[in-house]
């Protein structure tokens, strides 16, 4: 792999030191499975356990650098030029289902932009990353977008919505309406690795509302690498960590902002 900057092989090396007791905590769960409490309290502990040791290595070489992740929200909050992305599992119902779909989110960010990601998927020993300037990659091998040139043909992911959303309703005629104009739309559960599987062409295109930015940060930087667009509708200022994300082949990218637009 030909991605040699600083920020990049710390990420790297933080995501395979978390990893090796996340799959240990992976499994774990079919053994939780049986038990009547369930394995969600583990879950929450394998969670804090991976940004615990993705913090500390990550500290341990830059220990002024902001951080914002999803467990213990923002450290270094006044240093905004320089920060890590965190997101320790993402596709935990994944993870709590014993589902090998779910990966660590890092992303570098730079004076509000990323510069380099890596998304890991541990258990299929997968790893996506990119550095701007310099390529995406999936463990040694270059990737790119598919080129699929028509919307009618494309393969599509999406997400949510979440349990708690106020927009389901909105959310489920969206999808509706993407699917009729499609080839076919999956729901994978890990927002991560759905980018990751647009970057190198497995999917032409995602979409997903009310993701958070740890969800997608390294996502960003690796889909653009690959040749991909990636851009934010309806986006709301007062909460800039909550994204609704369009993320595509550079052929489909408008007709399906035309088609999430589209109303019944
Ligand atoms: P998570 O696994 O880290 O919670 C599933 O559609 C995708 O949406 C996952 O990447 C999931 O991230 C993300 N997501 C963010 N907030 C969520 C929530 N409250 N409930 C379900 N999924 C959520
Ligand atoms: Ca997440």
């Amino acid at each position: 792999m030909r991605l040699n900057s600083p920020q990049i092989n710390l990420i790297t090396r933080a995501c395979l030191k978390a990893s090796r007791s996340l799959i240990r905590d992976f499994g774990e769960i079919e053994n939780l499975q049986v038990l009547s409490k369930g394995p969600g309290d583990f879950v929450t502990s394998a969670d804090k356990r991976t940004e615990k040791i993705l913090i500390e290595e990550l500290q341990k070489a830059h220990p002024e650098y902001g951080i914002i992740t999803e467990e213990t929200g923002i450290i270094n909050k006044s240093n905004t030029k320089n920060r890590w992305i965190i997101d320790p599992i993402d596709g935990t119902m994944n993870f709590l289902n014993s589902v090998p779909q779910f990966a660590i989110s890092i992303g570098y960010e730079e004076d509000g932009e990323i510069k380099c990601g890596v998304i890991f998927n541990p258990i299929m020993n997968e790893m996506f990353c990119a550095e701007k300037g310099n390529g995406a990659y999936l463990n040694n091998s270059r990737i790119r977008v598919s080129n699929k040139k028509k919307i009618k043909d494309a393969l599509l992911v999406t997400g949510g919505p979440k349990g708690a959303s106020k927009i389901k309703d909105k959310i489920f005629s969206e999808y509706i309406n993407v699917s009729k104009n499609v080839s076919n739309v999956r729901k994978f559960g890990s927002a991560a690795l759905d980018i990751a599987y647009v970057a190198c062409g497995r999917f032409d295109g995602y979409w997903q509302r009310e993701l958070n930015y740890w969800d997608i940060a390294a996502g960003i930087v690796i889909l653009k690498e690959a040749g991909g667009f990636v851009d934010f509708f309806e986006e709301d200022n007062s909460t800039p960590l909550k994204k609704n994300i369009l993320a595509t082949n550079p052929n489909i990218h408008e007709d399906l902002r035309d088609l999430i637009n589209k109303k019944d």
